[in-house]
């Protein structure tokens, strides 16, 4: 099969798909949603982002899935904006290397999100260490105009990378999401659960809300309580799923 052609016409065939997967805080009351692209090929099933998200890299093509993305959630926190006991709700969305590192990503960010009419603070755009450490001063710019246009900015896959602490308290990140390879053994490493203790202090001393990632267990969910965490993410809270499912799956919740 000639995958890259296949993607190609991916989007002219609405074979894209965002799947939202729920953010709460310690209550359970939802903040928002992380979305996460599905391709529905026409043989293949479903193919996951990462089978195809580095073929679109390679092919050049990530521009345009990933405007497709920034549109699909942007039209999304719009139609919440609308609606009753929606309207606080965000949209995180990630975007890649590549995307980020257009000369213009940040014009194509603020004219899509005014052309659809939504509150800036609304989109959550989640960028990785690796991609910011690409060009750290190209990146900081582009990260200061997007802060002083209102936009939120997460760094995602938080302690997976090298340098962080140099670099982050340069950069104005508004949120670290704590990779979930440290919540997974937090519950029984007593080095890991440090390791999220010191984040999340971190955190809190930069002025930045912490999320933890991947949270499975209810377990998990109480120790990171414990050690003052207030947004999480993960299966025990909900899976990603389409948005129709997530709309019924919030009228389920507090
Ligand atoms: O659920 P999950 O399999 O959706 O996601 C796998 C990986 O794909 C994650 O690292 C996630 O960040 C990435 N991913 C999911 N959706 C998107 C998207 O819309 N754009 C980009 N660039 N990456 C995405
Ligand atoms: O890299 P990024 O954080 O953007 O991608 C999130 C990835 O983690 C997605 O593939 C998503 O489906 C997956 N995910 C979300 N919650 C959980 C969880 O509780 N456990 C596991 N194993 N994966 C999760
Ligand atoms: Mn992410
Ligand atoms: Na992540």
């Amino acid at each position: 099969v000639d995958m890259e052609n296949a993607l190609r016409q991916a989007i002219s065939k609405q074979q894209f798909q965002l799947f939202y997967q729920i953010q709460v805080d310690t209550q359970g009351y939802p903040l928002g949603a992380e979305a996460l692209i599905r391709w529905r090929h026409d043989s293949m099933g479903m193919i996951p982002p990462s089978d195809f998200i580095p073929l679109a890299e390679e092919t050049n093509q990530i521009e345009t899935i990933g405007q497709w993305v920034l549109e699909t959630a942007c039209l999304q926190v719009k139609a919440w904006a609308d609606c009753p006991f929606r309207q606080h709700l965000t949209i995180a969305v990630n975007v890649s290397a590549q995307q980020f590192k257009q000369h213009n990503f940040v014009d194509i960010v603020q004219k899509t999100a005014e052309r659809i009419g939504i509150d800036p603070a609304k989109l959550k755009l989640e960028l990785t260490e690796s991609m910011v450490l690409i060009n750290v001063e190209d990146a900081i710019a582009k990260m200061k105009r997007l802060r002083a246009l209102g936009f939120y900015l997460s760094l995602d896959d938080f302690g997976t990378g090298y340098s962080s602490l140099s670099y982050l308290k340069r950069l104005p990140f508004n949120q670290i999401k704590i990779d979930r390879s440290f919540i997974v053994s937090a519950t029984f490493d007593s080095n890991d659960a440090f390791l999220v203790h010191i984040v999340i202090s971190m955190g809190q001393k930069f002025g930045m809300d912490v999320v933890a990632e991947g949270v499975e267990t209810q377990e998990q969910f109480e120790l990171l309580e414990i050690l003052d965490c207030k947004a999480f993410q993960g299966y025990l809270f909900g899976k990603p799923m389409p948005i129709e499912d997530f709309e019924t799956f919030l009228l389920s919740l507090p």
